[in-house]
């Protein structure tokens, strides 16, 4: 077994829940001693440092939330001089005012650490070249991934996202291993490479894949693997936290968060109680470490759970499972709650569909109307037209079946609708618009 740093990945839980409660403590005095806005929010809250007395104490610290960084905007809860700082990323905004995070160069160390060791636990190690088509700049996958994967010793070639046929051309130029990107894009080069007469799977050395920053399915990971002949290994994280954090190892069995950096919770989003493994709720995350920006008890939005048991790498760590979906994506369907990752997960099921879908809503005769546009693959679109009303009264039936709520569903032709190069936009809810 391939481990990054065994004495921590591989140390015993007891010892790794110590080394969390003295992190937190210390974090906890710091920011009440030494930040404002900390210090406002835990005495509003009725909690002094002292109250903290082990980690189940967590409970009681107050929540941070998006909105919080978008309050203190540009650099309002930033904690550390400016002589300190070493790099500042920042979200694009698309849904509200962007959030800045700073980092010190221990941030960038730590983020670093945890990526070399996600990366190892896939499989990546030196001599492997690795593609980070993730984008590169303010967004944070691409240069967190290029320093995590120089810092395993491998060979790093920094294509950002786009110019797609070139980025096809080094794969084989440059004998490419592994790829890392967003499921959308990693799709999106495989037609290319397709359309340019190259198979990824027999023309290219290319064997993982390091995909996440959007929601992609089990269904849509079958897909992709038996496509492209690769592995493809599940990394999450978001901006507030540092950008992508944790991944998946070779088991895929769900991710390891390194608890050196990291403490997670599981809440239940109604009551915040936290919920048993194996049960769904919203990822809460303390960074244990952070310096430029910390973070407690940061309300990410995102759905999971936390797995039970050790996993068959060894690994001590905690483990989430892959995610379900976010708070805020639920889509309500005349009173029905819909997640857009349960239809990709029933289209994804069915044969004659491709892996392109886009969700429509709006409301019509004020009731609620929901249309998914639904890419079929080549081949069943050469079938005769009644066999075309037969694929797509499947469809809607599977998706009444899984959803409990109609949906209309209308055929596309392969290659019709929009490709992403970054993270997919499928939902366009005109009800809000
Ligand atoms: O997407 C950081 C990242 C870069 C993660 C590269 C993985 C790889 P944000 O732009 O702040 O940061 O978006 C964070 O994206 O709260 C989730 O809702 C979603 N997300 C990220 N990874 C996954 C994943 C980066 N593996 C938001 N599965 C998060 C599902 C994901 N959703």
């Amino acid at each position: 077994m391939q481990y990054w740093d065994p004495r921590i990945e591989t140390m015993p839980q007891e010892k790794l829940h110590e080394m969390q409660y003295r992190l937190l403590k210390n974090l906890v005095y710091r920011l009440y001693s030494f930040s404002p806005f900390y210090q406002q929010r835990m005495k509003e809250h009725g909690v002094h440092p002292d109250d903290i007395c082990s980690l189940s104490d967590m409970k009681k610290l107050p929540f941070m939330r998006k909105q919080d960084l978008r309050d203190n905007y540009p650099d309002g809860l930033i904690f550390y001089d400016h002589e300190e700082l070493v790099r500042y990323h920042v979200s694009s905004g698309t849904t509200g005012k962007p959030t800045v995070v700073a980092y010190t160069a221990r941030d960038i160390d730590n983020w670093t650490i945890s990526l070399a060791r996600a990366l190892s636990s896939t499989g990546l190690s030196r001599g492997d070249v690795i593609q980070v088509s993730y984008g590169y700049g303010l967004f944070t996958g691409g240069l967190g991934l290029h320093y995590g994967a120089e810092r395993i010793g491998a060979i790093v070639v920094p294509t950002s996202v786009g110019n797609t046929e070139r980025q096809i051309e080094l794969m084989q130029d440059l004998r490419v291993t592994a790829i890392a990107c967003t499921p959308s894009y990693l799709l999106h080069i495989g037609e290319v490479a397709e359309r340019m007469g190259i198979s990824i799977k027999d023309d290219t050395l290319l064997r993982k894949a390091i995909v996440g920053a959007e929601p992609w399915s089990e269904k849509m990971r079958e897909r992709i693997e038996s496509w492209l002949g690769i592995k493809a290994y599940d990394i999450y994280g978001t901006s507030e936290l540092s950008g992508p954090l944790f991944s998946e190892c070779e088991a895929q069995a769900g991710f390891h968060v390194w608890s050196d950096f990291m403490f997670t919770e599981i809440l239940d989003p109604d009551t915040d109680e936290p919920v048993l493994p194996g049960v769904k709720g919203e990822l809460v995350v303390t960074m244990l470490q952070k310096e430029g920006l910390p973070i407690i008890r940061y309300r990410t939005g995102d759905i999971t759970a936390m797995e039970a048991g050790i996993c068959s790498c060894g690994r001590t760590h905690p483990r989430l499972q892959r995610l379900s979906g976010r708070v805020d994506d639920m889509l309500i369907i005349r009173g029905i709650n819909v997640f857009p990752s349960q239809i990709e997960h029933t289209l994804l099921g069915i044969k004659e569909v491709g892996e392109h879908f886009m969700i429509e809503i709006d409301r019509v005769n004020s009731l609620d109307d929901m249309l998914v546009r639904v890419e079929i693959t080549p081949l069943a679109f050469s079938d005769k037209i009644p066999d075309l009303i037969h694929i797509r009264k499947n469809i809607e039936n599977q998706l009444k079946n899984q959803l409990n709520v109609s949906v209309r569903v209308e055929l596309a032709e392969p290659g019709s609708l929009p490709r992403f190069e970054g993270k997919a936009k499928r939902v366009i809810d005109k009800r809000s618009m």
